[in-house]
């Protein structure tokens, strides 16, 4: 099933893929089971009533109560397995999301707008500068960066284009500046909403570098999950995994332009 699943997935480059794709592998057979369970009780049920075995109709139906004991069994059996095991491991899971949360080697910001995704880099201090939607400005301040914060001296953006470090555990704060989106990095099985005035954390680390000149269909893709507009159709990004060296390479040529661009404010 997982590698006939497959030749319809797209690949998996991060850590935590292995767990996502296993619940889609699961699902199938469960759904498999279900299917053929259900059309062999279909089968039964056509030949066990047809007309020649049942000339007339039975208008009285069945007398005892088995299958309202039946129905309370399945009730609870699923109240048990409700409160018994799929909540205490959500608590659980939700608790231990939110340790993770903290734990990061690299920090973004993401931004989606109509249509595209800003992505927001703190610069080499690590600290996100101030921003202000009201500063926004689509050439010169996609972020609308507050440049008389001095942490937002060295913040720089990049437009479409998401570069983080191979075997490094990002940390992304999703958010939207006008309508929700939907920021999704297929081979990272990552997709969270984004949302206008709030910051939803994800996390993911990549276990392998993107390549390195990418055709349209071998490019790693940053969709749009949401129907956001007229646009969202091209609303699309890319992702770039980069050697730890070459990214760091990367940033500090960001950086040097955005202090250099910032002596021109
Ligand atoms: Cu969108």
């Amino acid at each position: 099933m997982k590698s006939f699943l497959q030749l319809w997935m797209p690949l998996n480059a991060s850590t935590h893929g292995d767990n996502v794709d296993n619940l889609i592998f699961y699902v199938h057979w469960l759904m498999l089971v279900l299917f053929v369970g259900w059309g062999i009780f279909f089968a039964y049920t056509l030949f066990r009533f047809n007309r020649t075995r049942n000339p007339k109709a039975d208008y009285h139906g069945v007398k005892n109560h088995y299958s309202s004991y039946l129905e309370f069994a399945v009730a609870l059996i699923e109240a048990v397995l409700l409160i018994g095991f799929s909540l205490p491991f959500w608590i659980q899971e939700v608790a231990s999301a939110a340790a993770e949360e903290t734990a990061h080697d690299i920090e973004l910001r993401v931004i989606g707008q109509q249509f595209a995704w800003n992505i927001h880099y703190p610069g080499s201090d690590g600290i996100f500068g101030k921003t202000d939607p009201n500063l926004v400005d689509g050439t010169s301040n996609v972020l609308g960066l507050d440049r008389s914060d001095p942490s937002a001296k060295d913040d720089f953006a990049s437009v479409g284009r998401l570069y983080v470090p191979i075997e490094k555990k990002v940390l992304v704060h999703v958010t939207s500046y006008d309508v929700i989106h939907g920021f999704f990095l297929p081979v990272m099985r990552v997709k969270q909403d984004a949302i206008p005035g709030t910051s939803i954390p994800v996390t993911f680390t990549a276990t392998s570098t993107s390549p390195e000149n990418p055709t349209k269909n071998s490019k790693w893709e940053i969709g749009c999950a949401q129907l956001c507009g007229n646009g969202h159709y091209k609303m699309q990004g890319e992702l770039i995994v980069l050697a730890q060296d070459a990214y760091s390479t990367w940033v500090d040529e960001q950086v040097k332009l955005a202090l250099e661009e910032g002596e021109a404010w």
